[in-house]
């Protein structure tokens, strides 16, 4: 094995950050799209919490969090200089958006899914998250300065989603500056090139590269 090798989701946000930090790295990184009711078991022996996205580094170290992964790869070249702008705020808005903001995401976007949990209510708690990052961006163009740094890339696929549940409703919150902010990020280059569709991977395949 010569490359790192990285098995993903197209549609999952903690993939999605892995492969632009990666992407953005310029690393020649093989991916394998996963299926997750069907996952490889090259995968799952490698990483038994099977989860999305999983590193594997020519060395045999396994990366299998997404955050990691984005580290490793900026720490490799960071072309972009995402990591320069990264501080304990940087750190305190990555961990509120993992740590909280996604269960309300979840609990908005999947309410069915469990019991006694009310989608606007989970919407309520949300925006609260919303309401920070956007005034964080009367500050500057981006989440910590005027260019696209770690923590855009780490919240914004979180924030997709979010949105994306209903654009009529987010596009008529009060966080103009938010949705500005998303617009942009769905549109930049890193964004677009890692959403590429691949057809799931099989064993004997001829690798990808992202
Ligand atoms: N903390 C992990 C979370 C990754 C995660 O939960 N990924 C989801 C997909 S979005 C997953 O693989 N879930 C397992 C499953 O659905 O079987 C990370 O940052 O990489």
């Amino acid at each position: 094995m010569t490359d790192p090798v990285l098995y993903s989701f197209r549609r999952c946000p903690y993939a999605m950050r892995a492969r632009m930090a990666l992407f953005a790295s310029g690393c020649c990184v093989e991916v394998r799209e996963v299926v997750l009711r069907d996952k490889p078991q090259q995968m799952v022996a490698l990483s038994p919490k099977a989860t999305v996205p999983v590193l594997q580094l020519p060395d045999g170290q396994v990366l299998d969090e997404s955050l990691d992964i984005m580290h490793w790869a900026l720490v490799q070249n960071d072309p972009q200089d995402w990591l320069t702008a990264t501080s304990d705020e940087t750190d305190d808005l990555i961990a509120y958006n993992d740590q909280v903001f996604k269960d309300h995401l979840d609990g908005y976007k999947y309410a069915a899914r469990y019991e006694n949990v009310d989608p606007l209510e989970q919407r309520v708690k949300g925006e609260i998250f919303l309401k920070r990052l956007d005034a964080c961006l009367s500050t500057h163009t981006y989440l910590c300065a005027d260019r696209p740094t770690l923590a855009d890339y780490a919240i914004f696929p979180f924030i997709r989603q979010f949105a994306f549940v209903d654009m009529d409703w987010f596009q008529q919150t009060p966080y103009p500056l938010l949705i500005n902010w998303l617009m942009m990020l769905l549109e930049s280059e890193t964004f677009k090139s890692v959403m590429i569709k691949y057809a799931q991977w099989q064993e004997g395949d001829a690798p990808v590269y992202l």
